[in-house]
């Protein structure tokens, strides 16, 4: 079996009731900069519109779902727009260095220190019982916040995400904890997290 520790540059993260990988630096073929740059401009960013306790908010950030398959959370649904050749060759090695496939990326862009991510599990259905999710980041370094759904007596975990970074979640994380990206008070410069997923052909043909 492919053995992942043995890699040099793969870290667990020890949290109780969760397993973590980290990776770093992540070999992605061109600079980091640049493929941050190519991401932002080639992409079709979307402000999507969330409804929480039926309320309408839009996302504090822009977005874009790529990949085989539709994905529903929040109250939306993501029509899927084509894989792209950077995107597919992302895919391709963040396959290699996690072990898992992948059929869809979520790629989320924060703008600025005032773009963020709620805290949330990836629980939805589609995406099956004790899910791999791998967290690519390219651009600013933003504080990755975990916390623990019941265990009061956990602190708030934070792991800063740099460009080249690969987190991946897998196993009873999503069922125990729940993550996000908090607004900055420093000035922050663009960033792109890419989150690879595996979405479940029969939950997303109901
Ligand atoms: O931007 C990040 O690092 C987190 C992204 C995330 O949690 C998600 O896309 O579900
Ligand atoms: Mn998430």
């Amino acid at each position: 079996m492919y053995d992942l520790l043995k890699q040099p540059d793969v870290e667990p993260i020890a949290l109780p009731d969760a397993d973590l990988l980290f990776f770093q630096p992540v070999e992605l073929g061109s600079p980091y900069a640049k493929l941050l740059q190519a991401l932002i401009d080639a992409t079709d960013w979307r402000q999507e519109e969330i409804t929480v306790y039926g309320k309408s908010y839009l996302q504090p950030r822009l977005s874009a779902w790529h990949g085989d398959l539709s994905y529903s959370y929040s109250g939306i649904r993501l029509e899927p727009q084509p894989w792209t050749a950077t995107l597919l060759d992302l895919k391709t090695r963040v396959e290699a260095l996690t072990g898992h496939e992948f059929n869809s990326v979520l790629l989320n862009y924060y703008r600025d220190q005032s773009d963020s991510m709620g805290m949330h599990s990836d629980d939805e259905r589609e995406l099956g019982p004790q899910p791999a999710i791998a967290s690519l980041s390219l651009g600013e370094e933003r504080t990755f916040l975990l916390k623990h759904k019941t265990r009061k007596d956990l602190k708030t975990t934070r792991l800063a995400l740099p460009a080249g970074s690969l987190l991946l979640m897998q196993g009873d994380t999503q069922q125990y904890w729940r993550h996000g990206i908090n607004k900055e008070r420093h000035p922050c410069g663009p960033r792109v997290n890419l989150t690879f997923r595996a979405i479940k052909h029969e939950a997303n043909s109901q």
